[in-house]
């Protein structure tokens, strides 16, 4: 019923016919309350492309370099030029303390740079966490009418492959690359009940990273408000959790759950060792040293 998708068949588009029997075997693609897990295998791109094209959709992405940070930008925008949603209508937010050391990137076709300014930080927990709050304000006040769609990405990462349109939904999380086949007590949520983002051992789903999650404008800007208080609830309790925002996104997404899922594919770490589920790397955390790129 391709009609439906108000999309008309154009002669010589031809694709692999989907199987209601044949899938990856070795991989869940989907979670117990039925959200889809992207992985490799999973979807057809030129399909999944086609049938969002016809959408014009604009996809905000926003990264933060303070500090030391901006010396990731050249690899994450570069590589991203090449990988990220090539043909859609892309705007980046990039936020930073230092907007001279923005380099030059050539743009590709519908991709747009927006440079912001912000106040440096003392603690990089601090640069970590605020940016809950910076992209609750975004969301608010700009973006109603600028995009449909928001991913907010780590800047100290890489991209290797695709990253395009099977990644979008209402609420996407993404699985964390270290614990996607551990047993959820061994994962690392926060586990003092004084903090709000307590999660009991027994609890839990998956564990998810802070360093990418994204989805339509209202459910992002739901979790970054929601995930904003309830860091600051902490605060006033003299409490931080473990990993900090990553911790109550974690909460977060427990009672709120995604729509899809994004494998380890979408997050991986340049230095972690080959992983047989693993057919494509698409954005991978560069090694750092922390200590020689943090301010405290
Ligand atoms: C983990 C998470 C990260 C965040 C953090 C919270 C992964 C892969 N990453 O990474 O998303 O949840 O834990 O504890 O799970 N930043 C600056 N300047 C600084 C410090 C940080 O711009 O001086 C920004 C930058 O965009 C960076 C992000 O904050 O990508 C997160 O900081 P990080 O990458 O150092 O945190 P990390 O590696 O512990």
């Amino acid at each position: 019923k391709l009609k439906n998708f108000g999309l008309r068949s154009p002669v010589g588009f031809v694709y692999n016919q989907p199987s209601a029997l044949v899938s990856r075997t070795d991989v869940a693609s989907v979670t117990s309350w039925l959200a889809p897990i992207i992985w490799e295998g999973t979807f057809d791109a030129t399909l999944i492309d086609f049938i969002y094209k016809q959408q014009n959709l604009t996809i905000a992405t926003t990264v933060f370099a303070l500090g030391k940070y901006t010396r990731f930008l050249k690899d994450f925008l570069e590589s991203a030029e090449q990988h990220y949603f090539v043909g859609f209508r892309v705007h980046y937010y990039l936020f930073t303390d230092h907007p001279e050391e923005v380099p030059e990137v050539k743009m590709g076709e519908n991709h747009r740079l927006i440079v912001r300014k912000v106040p440096s930080m003392n603690r990089w927990q601090d640069i970590s966490m605020g940016r809950m709050e910076i992209l609750e304000k975004l969301i608010k006040n700009e973006l109603a009418s600028e995009a449909d769609y928001i991913f907010c990405l780590d800047v100290d990462a890489k991209f290797y492959g695709r990253w395009g349109v099977e990644s979008l939904g209402r609420l996407v999380g993404v699985i964390h690359p270290w614990y996607f086949d551990a047993p959820r007590d061994k994962f690392t949520y926060e586990r003092r009940p004084e903090s709000q983002a307590y999660i009991p051992v027994e609890e839990g789903d998956y564990y998810f990273t802070g360093a990418a999650f994204g989805g339509s404008l209202e459910d992002v800007h739901h979790l970054t408000k929601t995930c904003r208080e309830q860091m600051n609830i902490d605060i006033a309790n003299s409490i931080e959790a473990l990993w900090h925002e990553e911790s109550h996104l974690n909460k977060y997404f427990l009672h709120n759950k995604p729509s899809k899922l994004l494998s380890p594919e979408y997050l991986w770490r340049d230095i972690n060792a080959w992983a047989a589920q693993i057919k494509v790397v698409r954005f991978s955390h560069v090694a750092k040293n922390n200590a020689e790129v943090r301010p405290n």
